[in-house]
C-alpha cells in the first residue's frame, strides 16, 4: 500500500464541494488515513511551495491558498500517487479530462480546487509538512 499527501484547496471549500471531492476519493479506493481542516500560514504556502518561488505567480499562489480554509489528507491504496494525480486531472482544468476533480471542480489554474504530491518522495515530504504522524 502506498500514500500521498492532498489537498483540498480554499476555492473547493469555499463553494462546499469538500464532501462531493471525499466522496470521490471514497469511491476510488483510498482510505483516508488522516484529514483536518487547516488555516495555512503564510509561511506554510511559502514553504510548502518553494520549489516555485522564482515563478511568477508565486505570490498569488501563497495569497490563494492562504485565503480560507483547506482539507489536508493523508490518502492510502495501491498506486497511490500515480492514481490521485489521475483522478485529480491536468493542473489546468480547461485541459483536464472529463469525469476528472479538475475539470468538474476546478475553476482556472490558479485555483484548482485540489492538489497531490507528484512523486513518491513528495508525498512523503509533504504528509510530514502537514502531520507530525500518520
Ligand atoms: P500540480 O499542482 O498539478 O502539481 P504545479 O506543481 O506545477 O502543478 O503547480 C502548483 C500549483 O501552482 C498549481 N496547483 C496551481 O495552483 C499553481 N500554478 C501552476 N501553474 C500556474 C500558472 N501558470 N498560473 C497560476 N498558478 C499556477
Amino acid at each position: 500500500m502506498e500514500k500521498t499527501f492532498a489537498i483540498i484547496k480554499p476555492d473547493a471549500v469555499e463553494a462546499k464541494n469538500a464532501g462531493k471531492i471525499l466522496a470521490r476519493i471514497e469511491a476510488e479506493g483510498f482510505r483516508v488515513v488522516a484529514l483536518k481542516k487547516h488555516s495555512i500560514s503564510k509561511a506554510e504556502a511559502e514553504g510548502f511551495y518553494a520549489e516555485h518561488k522564482e515563478r511568477g505567480f508565486f505570490g498569488s499562489l501563497v495569497s490563494y491558498m492562504t485565503s480560507g480554509p483547506v482539507y489536508v489528507m493523508v490518502l492510502e491504496r495501491e498506486n497511490a500517487v500515480a492514481h490521485w494525480r489521475a483522478v485529480m486531472g491536468a493542473t489546468n482544468p480547461a485541459n483536464a479530462e472529463p469525469g476528472t476533480i479538475r475539470k468538474e471542480f476546478g475553476e482556472s489554474i490558479a485555483r484548482n480546487a485540489a492538489h497531490g504530491s507528484a512523486v513518491d518522495a513528495d508525498a512523503a515530504r509533504e504528509v510530514t509538512f502537514f502531520f507530525s504522524a500518520a
